[in-house]
This record gives structure tokens, sequence and C-alpha cells, in this order.
């Protein structure tokens, strides 16, 4: 057992505290394991009726998964370990997406990458002043994975390009306005939500009343402008949109676009549009198993674990180095199906 999740029962409730502070709470394979360990055995479990998912103390939530262990397993195993770590992450992603209890994610923090998978398919998604929201699988030559391809393409407008080719970070209040939580409270309310959904209260009628009035989202002033540029079908449209927009929001986001791995850019748009017509998050996960096996093997994504975690120089050299140089035959290899035997699976019944 690990004790980088703890996992608790309170009366009727489970409760689930990821405990990696050194890490931001970054998940790994162990703590996905014993979370999905728990889940399980509640699920079948009548004397339980609820699940709470928050971090032990500390700063929060989420930052991530270990994708500094994913890294060294391409290097020196063949990307074996990592592609366990991924499947198993997958499985709780859709493990609890599939929850037939209602689970209270509480978003009160750092949400990154995994966090981002372990709080969307959460039926209750608390946000508060402390949350900042991002998918920055871009700046480390990944792609947004954990069930963006579900989630990201079925939000508003073009949101979910803007998200995954900018890794734009969303606080709170723009989490709500996009729908990524449900709830808005201020941090120093959630203890005694807790405390109440803890003590039996309808978790809905607790949520409600703790809620507060959240300041306005910035977002909802550039939406019309993150629809129109970042609804085109192409990383090179996009571009060419953001270079022709003379404002400064818009040299800031082509900025953001352009500093991002251009192979992940071509991989989520695609990736975005296969998900669309997904007919179940199954469905997705093994897309996005696929990518995954692919992705963790390629350069950047060991050059992009270098630049933002390990030299921390912010510097990664891509290759391609170019939306232009991505060719078509590249994506069609990451998208491809995986070898016998290699393809991702729900836990079973
Ligand atoms: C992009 C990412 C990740 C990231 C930073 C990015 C990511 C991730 C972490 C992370 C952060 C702190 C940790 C850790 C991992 O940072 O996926 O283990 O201690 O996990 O710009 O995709």
């Amino acid at each position: 057992m690990t004790d980088e999740v703890h996992i608790h029962t309170h009366g009727r409730v489970g409760h689930i505290s990821l405990n990696r502070p050194k890490a931001l709470h970054a998940l790994t394979q162990p703590m996905c394991e014993a979370m999905s360990e728990a889940l399980l055995g509640w699920r079948e479990d009548d004397a339980i009726d609820a699940v709470i998912l928050d971090h032990a103390e500390g700063r929060g939530f989420c930052a991530g998964g270990d994708v500094a262990m994913v890294r060294k397993s391409a290097l020196e195993d063949d990307g074996k370990s990592g592609r366990a770590f991924f499947h198993a992450e997958y499985r709780l992603n859709h493990l609890m997406f599939t929850y037939p209890k209602p689970i209270v994610a509480f978003m009160d923090g750092i949400t990154m990458g995994g966090g981002v998978g372990v709080s969307q398919p959460c039926k209750y998604r608390v946000a508060t002043e402390n949350t900042m929201f991002a998918m920055p699988e871009g700046n480390i030559g990944l792609f947004p994975d954990v069930g963006a391809g579900w989630y990201l393409p079925r939000l508003r407008g073009a949101t979910g390009n803007f998200l995954a080719l900018t890794a734009a970070r969303m606080s709170g209040e723009e989490c709500l306005w996009a729908g990524l939580s449900t709830h808005y409270m201020a941090s120093e309310s959630v203890a005694a939500a807790k405390a109440k959904i803890i003590a039996g209260e309808d978790i809905e009628a607790v949520l409600k009343n703790a809620s507060a009035t959240p300041p306005e989202a910035r977002i909802a002033g550039n939406a019309a402008k993150i629809d129109a540029i970042f609804g085109k079908a192409t990383l090179e449209e996009i571009i060419a949109a953001l270079q022709a927009d003379g404002s400064d929001w818009a040299q800031k986001e082509l900025k953001a676009v352009q500093a991002k791995c251009p192979t992940t850019g071509k991989v989520a748009l695609r990736q975005f549009a296969e998900g669309t017509k997904c007919e179940t998050f199954a469905d997705n996960m093994v897309m996005e198993y696929r990518i995954a096996s692919r992705m963790m093997l390629r350069h950047d994504f060991a050059e992009g674990v270098r630049a933002v975690l390990i030299d921390k120089d912010n510097n990664p050299a891509w290759d391609p180095a170019s939306p232009e140089d991505v060719h078509e035959a590249l994506i069609e290899g990451i998208f491809a199906e995986n070898p016998d035997g290699g393809e991702w699976t729900p836990f079973p019944g």
C-alpha cells in the first residue's frame, strides 16, 4: 500500500485525499491503483453513498502525472513502465466516469493534466479562488490525455481547442463559466461543506448553500474571438488567424501557441475531432492510450520534460520544429491501432 493517497470512510462517505505534497500531488501508478481499489470496493458497498476527492495538507490539488517516471521509462525500458502507468491512470479515469455513486471533487488549487482526469468525471466539481486549471501537455510534448479527448471538444465553442493549444490557465470563476466546475465557493467554506457531506446532508444542498458569487470570468470577454480563431480546422489556420488579428490578446495567444510542441497541437486537433465521434468514454480512452503509447516514446516528450521539469530552462527544441513539418504520416502513425494485446481495456464488470 502507498501513503501517497489517504483512504478513509466517514459514516456513509468514502474519502480519498491525494497525499504527495512534494510533487503537488501529481499522480503515480500506486496512487491510481489505490484509488481504483477503494472505488471498486465502495461501488459494491451498500454502506457507502458518496465519495469525496481532495488533497491532504498544504497546496493542492493535483499538478498532473508522474511524467518524470514516464520519461525515464521511455529512455530505459522502451516505455513499458510508462505504458503501465497510463493504462492504470486511464482505468481510474474511466472508473470515475462510469461511477454509479456521486463523487465530489474539491479542485482547491492547481488542477492540471492528471488532476483534470480525476476531477472532470466527478458529478460535483468544486472550484475556489485557489483553482488554477490547465491542460499544459503542449509544454512537454505530450498531448491532452486523461479523457480530454472527450471533455474538451464538448465545451462550448472552441474553448477546448483554446485550452489545449495555449495551455491557458483558467481561474475558478473561469472553470465555472466553462462548466469545468459545477460550483464555486471560497476556500474557507470548503472544510465546513465537506463536514456536512460527511454528516449525511444532501450534497446538492450543501454545495449550493456554500457557494459564493464568483468574480466575473475574464475569458467571457474573449469568447467570441476564441471561437472565431480557435474554431478553425488546422493548426496552421489558427496560427494565421492569430497573426492576422492585431489585438494584444491575439499576439499573446500567438506566442503561447507557437511555444508549444507543434506535434502536440496537431495531435490534439485530430484527437478532439475523433473524440467528438466517440460513442463511449471507453472508446475515447482506447484512442488516448494509443496516442500515449506513441507520444511518450518521441523525442519531444523527453525534451519537453527536460526543459520544463528537469533543467527548467523552458527552452525545448521540438522536432519537427514547425507545424508545416508535422506531416500527416506522422500523425497517422500516432493514432494507429496498438498491436495485439497492447490495447487499453477498462476494469472488467
Ligand atoms: C506540463 C505538464 C505537466 C507539468 C508542467 C507542464 C505535467 C506534470 C507536472 C508536474 C508538476 C510538478 C510535479 C510533477 C509533475 O507539470 O503533466 O511530478 O512535481 O505532471 O508545463 O503536462
